[in-house]
């Protein structure tokens, strides 16, 4: 087809097929559910040439002297899971294609219930087969799926394998290029959940937008039953909620809290029920949603989020967005971040920062990572990884970051923490890509109506020699307006920014979702010196001035909090495949960049803001 010819279809497919996109199929809140972990040590073959499709699936073993066969999990190392390859084993590190895993295990099957089994994540993509039975496919290195396994799951010992492969795709999301490491594996958890016939499948229960006592959302039952009762409670505040789910056992509703929870006293007697979700408190409440026999527990915070003029409002009033950028990069040890403690370390560097606001860069980030910022009270900026290029033209690329953003919503739509979803970081401005990030953008509005939605772009126009002007037409299709900006790294001098004034075209808030420069940690030299902790230094000391006289500026997050591994920054002696942006070095030392940005957020606290 033409290039016109597929941009035409695209445009049509964009009016029909892509629509609404259809609700992910992710089973809500894996940590309230019953579940067999099935983490630990997998056997793994490493399949460079891609040999094991005709058969590895069937784990097949020799059964007499004679007999050909040429694999053996039985045979083979073992690999932990959740965990990348790459830091699991040497020759692994740069690896890029398939390996098969196989975890045996046995389960008691119950009767009348139903089985799934669920992955965190598992970069890039996976075909999962149990006893011999292919369940499913995936595609997208960072959200989580599940796939039913109630007939192919035996009563006894059962075997898991999964074919993963990390090879990167010129029409996958992201593509083939990208400034972080292609970790291969399960990076993250892995599960049996186990479910009654008929099962809560998703739910939203949120603040409506702009409200502090209209509570909205729906509830998606997975199962044969239809029109039940659907039971919302949340006991600390006293609120009961009961309605009908439809024939497709799906059931929207809306209660005011104040309301239910005043009961029958006069609405004089009655408080606000729902204590808001903020940074200084950042309240959660159990909340309870059961039906048909089945009953799940959460954890929800409330507040509100909202765009005013050129302000970001938290539950009614501004805020500015104190924010780092992080990777998920697990300090210390190096490799994919997936456990509770990775999250502890990561989140507590970025609160020692000073930080109300973390951008979690450039795809979504582990269950672990969202839920304590949820505790911590820390506004999370969550992305899918629709970075620089990508096939712009393909309705199969478009499918898939669709899918991607869906899955990432479904996960975290609960999370008071999320206010923002990012549809892309720093792509080039052109028609075909702002049909594909237009559509993700509508997508992700129709999906959660609660958030706002953003995307870093880099396209400025140089308005005059000391003026530069955000001019993106993706911004009319945003709320929030995302600029990553390298001056003093990639272009001029840290002391530009004295005289340097940013502008957007549009009035819309505007966060600096990056700005920096590189520097191992203990690296000494002048403040002009490239690579030195002082010339990083030094361009924090003059950018964050220059970013105080933005009008519209909503908020910031610096690139990045940790170094983290990179096959774009191969410098030897300086980067040895290491970004070093970091204000934190990959083992946890503080650059001095670090402190001078504590320093201005203790300011910006210090004066409310
Ligand atoms: C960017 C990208 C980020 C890179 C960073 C850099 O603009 O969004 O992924 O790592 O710059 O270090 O150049």
């Amino acid at each position: 087809m033409s290039t016109t010819k597929r941009f035409l279809a695209m445009l049509l497919l964009g009016a029909s097929a892509y629509g609404v996109p259809s609700p992910s199929t992710l089973i809500a809140n894996i940590p309230g559910r019953t579940t067999l972990s099935l983490n630990g040590a997998w056997r793994v073959i490493v399949d460079p040439f891609d040999n094991g499709k005709g058969g590895f699936f069937r784990d097949q073993k020799a059964r007499s002297k004679s007999d050909l066969v040429e694999y053996s999990f039985d045979a083979s190392p073992v690999l932990n899971v959740p965990g990348d390859w790459n830091t699991q084993r040497e020759e692994l590190m740069f690896y890029e294609g398939p390996v098969w895993y196989r975890r045996e295990f046995s389960h008691r099957k119950q009767p009348g219930k139903r089985e799934f089994v669920y992955f965190g994540a598992v970069n890039y993509q996976a075909v999962v087969y149990l006893n011999g039975e292919k369940l499913g496919e995936h595609e997208g290195g960072f959200t989580a799926f599940n796939f039913e396994a109630t007939s192919a799951l035996k009563d006894g010992e059962n075997v898991l394998i999964v074919e993963v492969n990390n090879l990167r795709r010129a029409d996958g999301v992201p593509a083939l290029k990208f400034d972080w490491w292609n970790y291969g594996g399960i990076t993250s958890d892995v599960s049996l959940v186990e479910l009654p016939g008929t099962f809560v499948q998703d739910y939203l229960v949120q603040l409506e937008r702009g409200s502090t006592h209209q509570v909205s959302g729906w509830v998606r039952f997975n199962g044969p039953v239809p029109h039940h009762e659907v039971t919302i409670q949340i006991p600390e505040a006293k609120i009961e909620y009961k309605t009908l789910t439809d024939a497709d056992g799906y059931a929207k509703f809306g209660f005011d809290a104040s309301v239910l929870a005043c009961g029958k006293r006069p609405a004089s007697q009655c408080t606000a029920p729902l204590k808001l979700w903020s940074p200084e408190n950042p309240k959660l409440y159990r909340v309870i949603v059961s039906g048909e026999g089945d009953s799940v527990a959460d954890k929800i915070g409330f507040r509100t989020i909202e765009v005013q003029g050129m302000n970001i409002l938290l539950n009614g009033k501004p805020i500015f967005l104190r924010g780092i950028s992080m990777h998920e990069e697990a300090p210390f040890r190096g490799g994919r971040a997936f456990s509770q403690e990775d999250a502890q370390t990561l989140l507590g560097w970025v609160k020692e920062l000073g930080c109300n606001f973390v951008r979690f860069a450039h795809y979504p980030h582990n269950e672990n990572e969202i839920r304590l910022a949820d505790r911590m009270g820390l506004l999370v900026w969550s992305e899918i990884p629709v970075y620089w290029e990508v096939d712009w033209l393909n309705p199969a690329t478009l499918a898939n970051a669709d899918a991607q953003l869906r899955d990432m919503i479904a996960r975290d739509h609960n999370r008071a923490a999320v206010i923002l979803w990012s549809v892309a970081n720093e792509t080039p401005v052109k028609p075909e890509r702002l049909t594909f990030l237009t559509q993700l953008a509508q997508d992700a509005r129709e999906l959660d109506s609660t958030r706002l939605i953003t995307s870093a772009m880099n396209h400025v126009d140089n308005t005059a020699p000391d003026v530069r002007t955000l001019n993106d037409p993706l911004g009319d299709v945003l709320d929030v307006l995302g600029l990553n900006e390298y001056l003093g790294w990639y272009g001029g001098r840290p002391e530009d920014a004295d005289r340097m004034q940013w502008k957007s075209a549009l009035s819309k808030p505007l966060i600096v979702s990056e700005f920096g420069g590189g520097a191992p940690f203990g690296r000494h030299g002048e403040a002009d010196e490239r690579w030195t902790e002082e010339y990083q230094e030094n361009i924090y000391a003059h950018q964050l001035p220059m970013l105080e006289r933005i009008p519209n500026l909503a908020g910031m997050s610096p690139w990045v909090l940790m170094d983290f591994r990179s096959p774009l920054r191969m410098l030897p002696g300086v980067q040895d495949y290491h970004n070093r942006k970091g204000v934190i070095s990959d083992q946890g030392q503080r650059k001095m960049a670090f402190y001078t940005l504590q320093k201005f957020y203790k300011k910006m606290a210090d004066a409310g803001k």
